[in-house]
Formats: structure tokens, sequence, C-alpha cells
């Protein structure tokens, strides 16, 4: 073990730095004092990673948000110290576990904040040169609460008691040009990023937005002493925080900016390097890979060619061939109302250059394409900058000037392919791929689960399968090993167990380990159909209540989901399922048969108990609107089935671990395709008494939306529809049926034979190694960065 980490160096850091002793220090103290150590025993090998990386052709992730979670459980298992750390605070008479205290940076949103996240931890663990470029928001997504049912928000303030695993490098700085002589000052914060069982470290670095200023005396001695520092406080403003969207997009100014910083820096920072090296901008591509998470990087683009052409005197022609040499482009989101637009007059304001730049490559797109005799209505449907010159489309752009353009999922890449950017794909079918994602399995299996961890390496004789998610699959054989089978359940029982304690640690709220534990966690989006699962609980309860269903396996139906502040129709969905919650404990005939129970503040550690402690994952997204998914990844990985729709990677989740040990249900793409122009839900609760009488629920009564007429509004938007929507556009009601029966059906194996149901979940288990983030990134690494991994260059241990 080439660590360790110095107990007596911990005591005196505690006593000099935070002036207490070991015995008193609080969970942040000795978080921090633990922190600072490990930054300083890994400083070497991040230092020799970081000059590999630079005199090697790497690859940087542009991303507007990187999901981290708590950073010091995991830092500890990839160096191995997770043990020493438990053993040594035990001596300082703490506990390892009230570093739970720690709250997570949540310097994302979801699925592709999180697949940024798994991405960097996968490169460091492979020795590839990858390193992640961000912005360091002050404040990351919000927290979470329910005050009667509704959801409130609050300011997440994560680095409130310091960050001791962040290095601010000022010399680093860049400065990023707004319109109108605007100045702002990009500060660099690099994050280790720790490989599993290698001296590899990979840089995450994200940008906080400083002011250029300094303190304008001027101002000061006319007694104008807030204007004095006015445009500093108007630069900060660009990192203060993090935009609460998901899958929808937003055109305000302040986004703009947020893009414009980190994109513009990244660049400038990645020329810098390039010059520093010696090395000949022409060459700037062989040199440098660039991935575009999704259009939110894409001004990037623009912010080269810019730089290239204007300081470094390179003709346009040159400039865009070595964009379109560097960049790729990721799509995760086929939800029309998440494509990046922006309007011309913004980005004149802002960005008069880079507008500019977007201009010229418009240009250059529509004389291609007349010279390829493509008509006028054709190239308007595709011209950078439409509408008489006045929104900018930013996938157009990235697809024009990039390289690779990517989906997520084998059916995702289908969809963009097929429609969403067909005529792309039919002008340059070269340009596409598929990278289905993946999780890191140090997290979402080596951390969160070490029972089951524990498990596959007592098989296996080997502890080298956290690197290798592919050498799990012999496990299968175990199927029929009812020995085995009845560990697996053991630990099924213990990771039960210790969720329940966190959930009534958390929430206050008892469930029994008995019960089985139905889990939908996920960002709150109507397509993602929480609603449906509510539905479903209401239908069964209402079964169980009349007599049709009986012998009902006791299951908790817990739900997990943020709500962008801004959305009405989440929130109120959130408020139904906490109505729906109550209604059932106060039924005798119920409470003992149905638990609901909506989590607070769902996030990657709260993550990391569910996954580990679930029996059934709720994937349940209408067909062709779930990009992949992540989340029914990490379900898999820890042995549980899933109960879902032939959606995004559910389809390559049933092709890997076996349909027969699923539950798969409802349309598919093809089905809504045919049935979907003619689709009237009102036939459905015209013939159907059993569901007319749940969606009844909305308007009835039974439940309370306080008086606000949100539950009326719900039920009007799947019956009649809206003005932006048809009626019930996600087909909640025209799957229902199938998926009530398909959730009976699951109930009835669990009663009628446990372990065959438990042998399910382990099939899942060993078949998810696909799934490992590594498998993407080798892809990624292989077949559109062309970088290679230096192992030879990192121990190992
Ligand atoms: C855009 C403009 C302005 C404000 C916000 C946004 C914005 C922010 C976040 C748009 C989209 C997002 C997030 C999208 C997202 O998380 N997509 C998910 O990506 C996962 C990783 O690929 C997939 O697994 C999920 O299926 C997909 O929903």
């Amino acid at each position: 073990m080439p660590y360790s980490l110095d107990k007596a160096k911990l005591i005196s850091n505690l006593e000099t730095k935070y002036g207490v002793s070991a015995d008193k220090a609080t969970p942040w103290q000795l978080h921090n004092a633990i922190g600072e150590q490990v930054t300083e025993l890994i400083a070497p090998s991040w230092n020799k990673s970081t000059k590999a990386h630079l005199s090697s052709r790497r690859a940087m992730y542009l991303s507007m948000e990187f999901l981290m979670g708590r950073a010091v459980y995991n830092n500890l298992l990839c160096l191995g110290l997770l043990g020493n750390a438990d053993t040594l605070l035990k001596d300082l008479g703490a506990d390892i576990n009230s570093l739970e205290e720690i709250e997570d940076a949540a310097l994302g949103n979801g699925g592709l904040g999180r697949l940024a996240a798994c991405f960097l931890d996968s490169a460091a663990t492979l020795d590839l040169p990858l390193d992640g470029y961000g912005i360091r928001y002050k404040y990351g997504l919000f927290r979470q609460s329910f005050v009667n049912g509704w959801q409130c928000e609050a300011a997440d303030n994560w680095s409130q008691f310091g960050d001791p695993w962040s290095v601010r490098r000022e010399q680093e700085s860049v400065v990023v040009e707004y319109g109108g002589g605007v100045f702002v000052r990009a500060v660099p914060y690099d994050m280790p990023i720790i490989g599993y069982g290698t001296n590899h470290i990979g840089t995450l670095r994200l940008w906080q937005a400083e002011g250029t200023s300094g303190f304008d005396f001027a101002k000061f001695d006319r007694g104008d002493y807030l204007g004095a520092t006015a445009s500093d406080r108007e630069a900060e403003n660009i990192s203060a925080v993090l935009y609460p969207n998901d899958n929808s997009y937003e055109g305000r100014l302040l986004r703009l900016k947020q893009e414009v910083f980190f994109s513009t820096a990244s660049v400038k920072d990645a020329i810098r390097h390039h010059l520093n090296a010696g090395r000949d901008l022409r060459d700037f591509h062989k040199y440098h890979a660039i991935q575009l998470n999704d259009t939110h990087p894409v001004l990037a683009i623009p912010a080269l060619i810019d730089e290239l052409t204007r300081v470094y005197n390179l003709d346009f022609d040159a400039a865009f061939d070595i964009a379109k040499r560097t960049f790729n482009y990721t799509n995760h989101t086929i939800m029309p109302e998440a494509l990046e637009k922006w309007d011309s007059t913004m980005l004149i304001d802002v960005v008069p250059r880079l507008f500019k730049v977007l201009v010229q490559l418009n240009e250059r797109f529509i004389s291609e394409m007349y010279a390829k005799d493509f008509t006028k209505a054709h190239i308007e449907n595709m011209k950078l900058i439409s509408n008489s010159n006045t929104v900018a489309h930013m996938a157009r752009t990235a697809v024009y000037a990039g390289g690779a353009v990517n989906g997520v999922a084998e059916i995702h890449t289908e969809i963009l392919k097929a429609s969403v950017l067909k005529d792309w794909y039919s002008l340059d079918p070269e340009k596409f791929q598929n990278k289905t994602n993946g999780i890191t399995p140090r997290r979402w299996l080596a951390l969160c689960n070490p029972e089951l961890s524990a498990l596959f390496t007592e098989l296996l004789g080997s502890g080298d399968w956290v690197r290798d998610t592919d050498k799990l699959k012999p496990l299968a054989k175990y199927a029929d090993d009812m020995s085995v089978i009845d560990k697996f359940v053991r630990i099924k029982e213990i990771r039960k167990q210790k969720l329940a304690d966190y959930i009534e640690k958390r929430e206050g709220v008892k469930i029994a380990p008995s019960f089985i534990f139905d889990v939908q966690v996920k960002r709150l989006h109507e397509y993602k159909r929480q609603l449906l699962n509510a539905f479903s609980i209401l239908y069964i309860a209402y079964g169980i209540k009349s007599g049709e269903i009986k012998d009902f396996q006791p299951t908790a139906f817990i739900f997990g989901a943020k709500a962008a502040p801004a959305y009405t129709r989440a929130k109120t969905i959130i408020k139904y399922i906490n109505e729906i919650a109550k209604f059932i404990k106060s039924d005798p005939q119920l409470r003992d048969l149905i638990k609901v129970l909506f989590v607070q503040n769902y996030n990657v550690s709260y993550a990391e108990y569910l996954v580990s402690g679930a029996d059934v994952s709720e994937q349940i997204s209408t067909a062709g609107t779930e990009a992949s998914g992540t989340g029914n990844m990490k379900f898999m990985q820890n042995g549980t089935v899933t109960l879902g729709t032939y959606d995004g990677a559910n389809i390559e989740i049933v092709r890997e671990a076996g349909e027969e040990n699923n539950y798969i249900f409802g349309a598919k793409v093809e089905d809504i395709e045919k049935f979907g122009p003619n689709y009237d839900p009102r036939k459905i609760i015209l013939d159907d008494s059993k569901i007319e009488k749940v969606l009844l629920s909305l308007i009835d009564g039974t439940l309370s939306d306080d008086g606000s007429g949100n539950f009326r509004e719900l039920y009007y938007s799947l019956l009649e529809g809206a003005s932006w929507h048809k009626a019930d556009n996600y087909y909640l009601l025209y799957d229902l049926r199938s998926y009530v029966d398909a959730k009976l059906q699951l109930n009835r194996d669990f009663v009628g034979d446990k372990r065959g149901f438990y042998k399910k979940c382990w099939l899942n288990a060993v078949n998810a190694g696909f799934f490992s983030s590594d498998r993407t990134i080798k892809d990624y690494a292989e077949n559109i960065w062309r970088i290679k991994a230096e192992a030879s260059r990192f121990t190992k241990f």
C-alpha cells in the first residue's frame, strides 16, 4: 500500500489550524483535516499526472454540471485508505460515519451532471488523459424539504465550511471578455480525480468568476461605497448559482453569460498550455479533443475560432478545420423543450465577436448546401441561424462545426438519426456514433454496497472486478446455488435495514425490511411519469379495499425527486404523492400493506443508500423519451429487478440480464407512432371504471391540494390537454393497465417464490458489467478522442 494516514499529523493539524483537540473536533473539522492530509499525500502523483496529461494528446470534458457527490469516502476508497481512516478515527474517539454530515458537492442537476462525474472517475482509473472543465458555482442544486407536502427550496452553500479538496490556482486565471468592454476574471479551482488502485490522478478544473477591477477608488472617494465594488459583484454573479433546470431550456441572459464564461476560459486555458509546450497552434487538434456535454458548452467552438483568427492570425479556413477536428458533441435529450436556441440580439449584446463567427459559419454552411443543390426550404430547416437571422441553434452548430456526434443509448442514437437530427444524419452519416452510458462501479458498488462487493470478491477469489466488471459475468452460474442465493438474500436484508435506518434518521418514518422496497428516484418530470407510479399505487390500494387484490406482499413505494422550482406541475405531482401517502397511512386496511414515502432532498449520498437497498427499480418513462437513464444501471448493478418500459438503456439492460428476469411493460415507440395521433385518454376511463376512479382522486376531494386548484389542472392536462400539448401527452392512462399487471405479477412472484425473485436480482447484478462507465470511456477514448492510456507511467496498487 503506497499511502497511509499519519495520526500525529492529523492531531497537530487539528490543533494548529482548527484550534481544537482531536476529541473535540466537529465532523467538519475532521473532514477538512483528513481532506488536507489526503491532498498533501497525493500531491506528487497529481503533479506527475498533470504533467503527463499536458505532454501528450489529451481530452477535455466540457460540462456545465459535475454532480460529484461527497468526495471523502470515495477518495479514501480509491487510495485504499478507507480501513486506515476508520481505525484512525476510532482511535481519536470519532466515527467515520460522522463524516456523513458533510454535504455533497451538488454542482449538477441529474443524469448529465452525474455522468460527467462517473466519466472522470473511469478515465482516472484507466490512466487516460482526460480532464473536466466546468463552473465552480457558489450555490449548487437547491436543498429540498416538504412543508405540508409541498416542495420548498433552500440555498446550497456547499463550501460554507471550506473545501479541502480544491486548489485555487490564481496564477492560471484567464480573462473573459463580454460585449461592451466588460471583463471577468476566471480563476481555476482544481480538484483531484483519484483513480482506483493507480497513482494516476486526473483534474477537474472549475472556474470561479471574479471581478477585474479590484477596488474603484475614484468611486469610493466620491462616497459611492457600493458602486466601488459593484462591477465585481456583477462578475461574481456569473458563477453564483447552478440553474436548477433538468431537461428543459431557459433562454436567460445569466445562463448565456455562464456558458460563455466557462467555454471561453477553457479554450483559452488549452491554447495557453499548447503554446507553453512550444507547439504550433496549427497542431492544436493533434493535442486536444474536446467533448461537449450537450450543447451547453457549444460556444467554445466560436471561441476557439475567434482566438485562432483574431489573436493568432490564422485564416478562417484553417481555424474552422481545427475546430472540426477538435470538438465532438454528445446529445442527452430529445425533448424539444431542451434544445438550446439563443436569440441573436442577446448574442450580439453579450458576445458580439462570437456571434460574428456564428454568422460566418452559417454563411459557409449555406454556400456548401447550395453547392450540393439542396432546396431553400431544406436549408432553412438546417441553418445555424434561422428565422431571418434571429435564432441561433446550438445543436446544429455543434454538428456542423464538430467531428463526432453521439447519443447515449442505442435507441436514443437511432431516434437522433431518424428524427431529431435526421437531416444532419443524411448529410454526414459517418459522424454519428452511439455511446451507451455507464456508471462507475467504484461509487455505485464498491463504496455503496461493501457487503455485496465482499461476496463478489469471495466468490471470484479476487477484488479486481472493481476495475473490470466483465469479470462478474461468470458468477451467473451461482444463480442455482441456493447457498449463494441465500447469502445474497441476507445481504439484501442488511442493505434494506441500513436504508430503513437512514430513512428513519432523515424522515422520521419507519419502514420494515420485510416489505418489498420499490424505488423510483430521479428528477421530477412529466415524461419520467412519477404520476403513473402514483396512479398504480392508488389503483392497487382500491383493489385491496374492494377485495379484488388478495395476498399482497407488503410493499414500500419510495420516491425521491427534486422538481425545478418554476415547474408547477412537477411540484403538484410531489404534493399529490405526499397526499396519497397520507391517505394510505390513515386507512387501517391499507397501512400494513402499503407504505408510500417521498424522501426529502434526494441527492447522490441518498442514492447510495437507495440503490443498494432496493428490490425493485422503477424506470417507467414513456417509450422514446428517456435518452438513456443511468439510475437504472445503478440499481441493476446492486441486484434489483427493473420494472420498466422499452426505453433508453432499459432495452440494453434486459438484453444483458434477460427479459425474463425483469418486468417490462407498456407501449413501445412503434406502438405510440401508430396509435398516438388518434389517442384519446377519455376512451380509457370510459372503458375502465377503476382507472376512472383513480383519476377522479384529483378532483373529487379524496386528496387535497390545499385549495390551490393544481390537482384540477393536472386532471385537465391528462384529459383535455393544454395550449402547448395534447391530452395525456406521455400516455399514462394508456400504459396504466399493463403497468399494474406487471407490478402485481412481480408481487405474486415474490410471494410465491422469494428465492426465485432474488435469483432474478442476482442475474441482474452479475450481468451489469456492460454498464460500467469504464466500458463507455474506453469507447470514447478509442473511437472519438483517440487518446491512449499511459499505464506504464503510473504505479498500480
Ligand atoms: C439548458 C439550458 C438552460 C438551462 C438548463 C438547461 C439544461 C440543463 C440540464 C438542459 C438539460 C439538462 C439535463 C439533461 C439531462 O440530465 N439529461 C439526461 O442525461 C443522462 C445522461 O446521458 C441520461 O441518462 C438521461 O436519460 C437524460 O435525461
